[in-house]
């Protein structure tokens, strides 16, 4: 090997040491507040982590070659012809080809199916969502009520979201920062999303307790929010109950 190759490797030994550090080191998300966060966020910080010497040897490379090989004073000739690296460019094709894979498996497959091992199961509580410009509807068939901008859901229990948007409106996207889950609103489909919320908390003292659109939608998009309150069981009953509609006779 000669002197070129071992100071890029050292180089990108050391960068790669820092930028682990600091990945692991930085806590790269706010606290996951359901099942669902915790899968996500591991699933993340797996390929973060991969990612760090990919970035770091990159970076080392094209660092290294532009100082060392940079011109000095006033050269007119074209350099020496360089030949392709044949084992270099087998060892970086090889390399990140299995990576790719392995991550496309894990986590992957893996992790989409721990993510959807809810969906077969009976969900406690079921909420239509109706995202439009510019404003989220919630609507809990079961106890009557129907909200606007507003969100309640009891702790520790599956819930299960309907999503849809109005036939003349446009795509948004269901989006609860804190359980890191994400589907989108479409006009005339439902699509399904599950969480089961692992802390009781609210907007007020978290802004990551909110539903956000996620897909930009107009004017308003940035302002399409709604608070999210999750609460005890008991909580929940009696919030429901003062909300519940009467029905006219
Ligand atoms: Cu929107």
């Amino acid at each position: 090997m000669n002197r070129d190759t071992i100071t890029v490797a050292a180089l990108w030994a050391v960068l790669t040491v820092i930028g682990e550090a600091l990945v692991i080191g930085i806590g790269l998300f706010p606290a996951p507040l359901a099942e669902e966060a915790k899968i996500v966020d591991e699933a993340f910080e797996h390929l973060v982590i991969l990612g760090v010497p990919v970035f770091t040897f990159v970076v080392s490379v094209l660092v290294y070659a532009v100082i060392r090989f940079r011109r000095r004073g006033a050269e007119l000739e074209d350099g020496p012809p360089v030949r392709t690296h044949g084992k270099w460019v087998a060892f970086w094709f090889a390399w990140t080809t299995a990576l790719t894979v392995a991550v496309i498996i894990h986590p992957g497959v893996t992790g989409l199916r721990s993510l959807t091992a809810s969906h077969g199961e009976d969900p406690d509580l079921l909420v239509k969502v109706t995202g439009q410009r510019w404003l989220w509807t919630f609507e809990y068939p079961e106890q009557n009520v129907t909200t606007i901008n507003e969100l309640v859901i009891p702790v520790d229990k599956l819930v299960r979201f309907e999503v849809t948007a109005p036939d003349r409106d446009v795509l948004h996207s269901f989006w609860i920062p804190a359980f890191r889950i994400k589907i989108d609103a479409v006009p005339g489909l439902v699509t399904h999303t599950y969480a089961r919320a692992t802390r009781v908390g609210a907007f007020e003292e978290d802004v990551d307790y909110r539903v956000q659109c996620a897909e930009l939608c107009g004017l308003a998009h940035g302002k399409m929010a709604a608070t999210l309150s999750v609460v005890s069981q008991e909580e929940f009953e009696q919030w429901a109950k003062g909300r519940a509609r009467v029905e006219a006779r």
